[in-house]
C-alpha cells in the first residue's frame, strides 16, 4: 500500500484561491498575466481573440473561490439537491453574466481601457455555446441559473457536443445549415476532467449467472463500450457567493476498444472504431420536438445519463452511503424524456450492481425521478422500437417490460381485465411497431409529472394521460415556464434596467414582482416619456447590430413586430405572413392609402430541422416576400420585413427589447408554454396572441387591455377538428384571404413562377393542420387593433409599462419556488 501524501505546511497551500480584485490595478495585473503566460502574447502583439480568452479566464478566477467553497460545503452537509437531467443547455454567452454575477463589469470596463480595449469588443468575440434548440434548451439554462441564484443545490448533467446547433445561412432565400465550430476558437469556460472519465456500456447480450454470494443475478456483456470525460462549467449566482456545476460529458474511444483491433493488426480499423466512439457527443440532433428515433439519438441519451447516474452515486455520495436514503439526498429532473432511459438505468445499477431487491431498488427508483412534460405534439412523444433498444440496451429492455408487467398487474388489479385500458396503458405499443412509450415510463416511474403551464398540464391530464391521471391521483401538477431576468432584462435590457432601479430601488433582479412597483408610473408622462425614450434607444442599439451583421437595418419610427422562435408549422409563422401579404395587397391594389398605413418593420428568426420540408418551404416564403415587399417603391417603406439568419441567444437579446409588438400566435392546445412570450412582455412588448400555453397567464395578468387576443380557443379548436375541418371553405368565403392566397400563387413572389410556392399554397388550402386559415380573419381584425393601439402613443407606451410591472410572476425563480415546493422538496443550503 503506498503511504499517506505528506500534508501540506506552507501557508499559502492552505488558501484556496485569489480573491477578485477590488481595484483596477488589480484587475490589470491579472488580466496580462492572463494574456502574457496563458496565451503566451505581448498587450502589443494581442489579437482580439487573445484579448478575450485572457479575459474570461481572469474572470473565472474570480469565481474560483465561490465554486470551491460551495463544492465543500455540499460535501460537508450532504443536503438534498437537484440533478437536472437534459439533453440540451442552450447557454448564450457566459462573459456578461459572469462580470454581472461577480459585479466586476466597471473595474473589468475601466481596466481594459487603460490597456486600450473596448470591453464590448471583447464581449462580441465570444462565440455562444448553442448546445440547444431553442425553448427546452434555453429553459434548463434559466433553471440552473436560478437555481444558483437562490442558493439550491443542483448539478446540471448533460453533453458536450462538439457541434451545437447548425449556424443558418440563406442562399436565394433558402436556409442552408454550416456547421457550428464553437470550440474552434477556444473554450475558456470548460474545466475537462478526463482523470474522471467514465465507462459507458453498450449492446451485447443478458444471461444468468450464479454470483460469489450463490444468488443467481442476470448478467449483462456489453459489446462495446466508450468513456465518457467530464467537462465543468461554472454557474455562478447572482452576487451570493453560490457558483454551482454544469457537468457536460464528451466521448471518447477507450484503450480497450481499440486495443483489441489493434493488437490484430488493424490500425486503419482501430482508428476507424475510435471515430465511431466519438460521433456519440458529435453533434447536437437539430429537430426540435420531432424526435427522428436514430440510434445515435438513443446512444446519447444513454451516454449522457448512465455517466450522470453514476458520477452521482460514485462521486457525489459519501462512500458508505446508505442508497436506501438517496431518495433524501436527490431527486433527478428529467427534461422531457430525453434522460428517461435513466430510470431502467438506476433500476440496473441498484439491482444489478449494488444486488439490491427488485422491490427495494424500485421503491427508491420511485422516489428519485420526477418528469417535466413539455408537449401535446403526438409526433414529439418519443418512442423507441424495442427492437432498436433490445440491441443496444438488452438488459434495459428486460428492466422495461418488468417494470410494465408489474405496473400492469396493478393496473387489472385495480380496474379488472379491461384490456383495452391494459393496451391504452401499456408502456409498451404494439402498433405501428413494437415500441416503448417514454413518456409512460416516466410517468410510471416519476414521484410526480408536470406540464409547463397551466393550460398544458390541464391538457396533459386530461387529454394526453387521462388514464394515468385516473390512476395515480395527486401525480400530475403544474409549473409555470420562466425565464432568467438576469440574462433577459438586466443583460439584455440595460438602460430599461437603469430606469427600473431609477424608479423603484435595487432588488427587483431577485424579487421580480417588484416590478409591480412601477404599475403607478404608467399614468406618470415623464416616466413614460424615458420609457419610450429606452425602447428608441433599443431600436437604435439593434439597427446598429444588424446593419453590421447583415447590412440591414431597422427604422427607429417603424412599430417593431418580431415573430423569433423555431420554424414550425404549429407555430403558425405563415399566418404571420398572411397578414404581411394582405397588407401589401392593399398597399399595391390601391385599396388603401399608403400613407394611412401604420409604418412597421416585421422581424423574423427561425431555424427549420434541417429535414424538415414544410418549414424551409416557409423560411423560402418569408424571404421572397420580404425581397418583393421592401423592394417596392410603391410601398414607400412603410412596410419591411427583415429575417436575419441564424437567430440564437446572442441576437435574441438584441431583438427583443426593442420589440414594440410580440407574435405568440400558435393554434390554441399546442404550444406547451412558451419562453419568449415572456421575455418580450417582460422588456415592454405587447403581446398579440392566442389563447395558448403561458400567453392564457401572461393576458390574466397584463390585463385584457394590455393583450391583443385573438383566434379559437382550444375547445373550439377541438370542436372544429371534430365537426371536419375544411380549410378552402375559409379560403372560398373570405376575399382577403382569397386575395393573399391567389398572390402567393400566381408568382408574384417568384419571379412569375407558380410552382415554387405551390407545396405552401396547396398545403394551406388542403391540409393546413394547424387551421391557420381558420383563424386568419380574427388575426387581421386583430391587427387592425394594434395599428389603432399603437396609433395612441401614450395608450401604447402605458400598455407597455403595465406589460413589465406585472410579468413579474414570470422569473425563473418563481418557477424554481414552485418545483421546490410542489416536487423536490429541497432546502435551500445557505
Ligand atoms: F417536444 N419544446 C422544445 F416537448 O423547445 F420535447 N423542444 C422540444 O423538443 C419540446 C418542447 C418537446 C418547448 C415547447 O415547445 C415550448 O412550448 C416550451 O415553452 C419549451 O419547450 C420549454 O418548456
Amino acid at each position: 500500500t503506498p503511504s499517506a501524501p505528506p500534508a501540506p505546511t506552507h501557508p499559502l497551500a492552505l488558501a484556496t484561491v485569489t480573491a477578485p480584485p477590488t481595484s483596477v490595478d488589480g484587475f490589470v495585473r491579472e488580466f496580462l498575466r492572463e494574456l502574457n503566460f496563458g496565451q503566451g502574447v505581448s498587450l502589443q502583439a494581442s489579437t482580439v481573440n487573445d484579448q478575450y480568452l485572457a479575459l474570461a479566464r481572469t474572470v473565472r478566477h474570480y469565481l474560483m473561490a465561490r465554486w470551491s467553497e460551495t463544492l465543500r460545503r455540499q460535501r460537508e452537509t450532504q443536503s438534498k439537491g437537484v440533478a437536472y437531467l437534459s439533453a440540451e443547455y442552450l447557454l448564450g454567452r457566459q462573459l456578461g453574466n459572469a462580470l454581472l454575477a461577480t459585479d466586476l463589469t466597471e473595474i473589468v470596463a475601466d481596466g481594459l481601457s487603460q490597456c486600450g480595449i473596448e470591453l464590448a469588443d471583447l464581449r462580441a468575440q465570444e462565440v455562444e455555446p448553442g448546445l440547444g434548440n431553442g425553448g427546452l434548451g434555453r429553459l434548463a439554462a434559466c433553471f440552473i441559473d436560478s437555481l444558483a441564484t437562490m442558493s439550491v443545490p443542483c448539478i446540471g448533467y448533460g453533453i458536450r457536443y462538439e457541434y451545437g446547433i447548425f449556424r443558418q445561412t440563406f442562399v436565394e432565400g433558402r436556409q442552408v445549415e454550416q456547421p457550428d465550430s464553437w470550440l474552434a476558437l477556444g473554450a475558456p469556460w470548460e474545466f475537462p476532467h478526463p482523470e474522471n472519465a467514465r465507462r459507458i456500456s453498450f449492446g451485447g447480450s443478458v444471461a444468468d449467472h450464479t454470483d460469489d454470494d450463490g444468488v443467481v443475478r442476470r448478467r449483462w456483456t456489453p459489446a462495446w463500450d466508450v468513456n465518457a470525460l467530464p467537462y465543468n462549467y461554472m454557474v455562478p449566482g447572482y452576487r451570493n457567493g453560490r457558483v454551482n456545476t454544469l457537468r457536460l460529458w464528451r466521448a471518447q474511444a477507450t484503450d480497450a476498444f481499440d486495443l483489441k483491433i489493434f493488437n490484430s493488426g488493424d490500425y486503419e480499423e482501430a482508428v476507424r472504431a475510435q471515430t465511431f466512439a466519438e460521433n456519440i457527443s458529435k453533434v447536437l440532433y437539430p429537430e426540435d420536438s420531432t424526435p427522428q428515433g436514430k440510434e445515435l439519438r438513443l446512444q446519447q441519451q444513454y451516454f449522457f445519463v448512465a455517466a450522470s447516474i453514476g458520477d452521482f452515486i460514485d462521486q457525489q455520495l459519501p462512500e458508505d452511503f446508505d442508497l436506501a436514503q438517496l431518495p433524501e439526498r436527490i431527486i433527478f429532473q428529467l427534461n422531457d424524456t430525453h434522460p428517461v432511459i435513466g430510470v431502467p438505468e438506476l433500476m440496473r445499477v441498484l439491482v444489478d450492481e449494488k444486488r439490491l431487491e427488485w422491490g427495494a431498488a424500485w421503491e427508491i427508483t420511485k422516489k428519485c425521478f420526477a418528469y417535466t412534460c413539455h408537449t401535446l405534439l403526438p409526433e414529439a412523444l418519443e418512442v423507441w422500437s424495442v427492437d432498436l433498444l433490445g440491441r443496444l440496451l438488452p438488459r434495459h429492455l428486460e428492466i422495461i417490460y418488468r417494470i410494465n408487467e408489474e405496473f400492469l398487474a396493478e393496473v387489472r388489479e385495480r380496474f379488472g381485465d379491461d384490456e383495452l385500458r391494459i393496451r391504452r396503458m401499456s408502456i409498451i405499443a404494439e402498433h405501428p411497431e413494437r415500441s416503448v412509450r417514454m413518456a409512460y415510463l416516466a410517468t410510471v416511474a416519476g414521484a410526480k409529472v408536470n406540464g409547463v403551464a397551466e393550460l398544458h398540464s390541464q391538457l396533459l391530464r386530461d387529454k394526453v394521460l387521462p388514464d394515468f391521471h385516473e390512476f395515480y391521483p395527486g401525480k400530475f401538477t403544474n409549473v409555470t415556464n420562466g425565464i432568467t431576468p438576469r440574462r433577459f432584462v438586466r443583460l439584455a435590457n440595460p438602460s430599461l434596467s437603469e430606469l427600473i432601479t431609477d424608479t423603484i430601488g435595487v432588488g427587483w433582479l431577485t424579487d421580480l414582482e417588484r416590478l409591480r412597483g412601477l404599475e403607478p408610473f404608467a399614468e406618470d408622462e415623464e416616466f413614460r416619456a424615458r420609457f419610450r425614450a429606452v425602447k428608441a434607444g433599443n431600436k437604435r442599439r439593434l439597427d446598429a447590430v444588424l446593419r453590421e451583421r447583415d447590412g440591414v437595418g431597422v427604422h427607429d419610427d417603424h412599430l417593431l413586430d418580431v415573430m423569433v422562435k423555431r420554424l414550425h408549422e404549429y407555430k403558425r409563422q405563415s399566418l404571420k405572413l398572411l397578414h404581411i401579404v394582405t397588407t401589401y395587397d392593399k398597399i399595391v391594389s390601391g385599396e388603401v392609402d399608403v400613407a394611412d398605413v401604420t409604418p412597421r418593420t416585421v422581424i423574423f428568426g427561425a431555424k427549420a430541422a434541417p429535414g424538415y420540408k414544410m418549414a424551409k418551404e416557409i423560411i423560402h416564403l418569408i424571404n421572397a416576400v420580404g425581397e418583393t415587399v421592401n423592394n417596392d417603391p410603391r410601398v414607400q417603406d412603410r412596410l419591411k420585413v427583415i429575417f436575419p439568419p441564424n437567430y440564437n441567444v446572442t441576437l435574441a437579446e438584441k431583438v427583443i427589447p426593442a420589440a414594440d409588438l410580440s407574435e405568440q400566435i400558435s393554434l390554441a392546445g399546442k404550444e406547451a408554454s412558451g419562453t419568449g412570450n415572456m421575455k418580450f412582455a417582460l422588456n415592454g412588448a405587447l403581446t398579440i396572441g392566442t389563447d395558448d400555453g403561458a400567453n392564457v397567464e401572461i393576458r390574466q395578468l397584463v390585463g385584457d387591455d394590455n393583450f391583443f387576443l385573438f383566434g379559437m380557443l382550444e375547445p373550439e379548436v377541438e370542436d372544429l377538428q371534430t365537426r371536419g375541418y375544411v380549410p378552402s371553405s375559409f379560403y372560398e368565403a373570405d376575399a382577403d384571404l382569397r386575395r393573399a392566397i391567389d398572390l402567393i400563387a400566381s408568382g408574384a413572389f417568384s419571379g412569375g413562377d407558380r410552382a415554387t410556392f405551390e407545396p405552401v399554397v396547396s398545403n394551406l388550402l388542403y391540409e393546413d393542420r394547424f387551421m391557420v386559415l381558420a383563424d386568419y380573419a380574427a388575426y387581421i381584425e386583430a391587427q387592425a387593433a394594434v395599428d389603432a393601439a399603437y396609433a395612441d402613443t401614450e395608450r401604447w407606451t402605458r400598455a407597455a409599462i403595465l406589460n413589465v410591472a406585472r410579468s413579474g410572476f414570470f422569473s425563473s425563480d418563481r418557477s424554481m419556488r414552485d418545483y421546490i415546493d410542489r416536487i423536490w422538496a429541497t432546502p435551500p443550503s445557505f
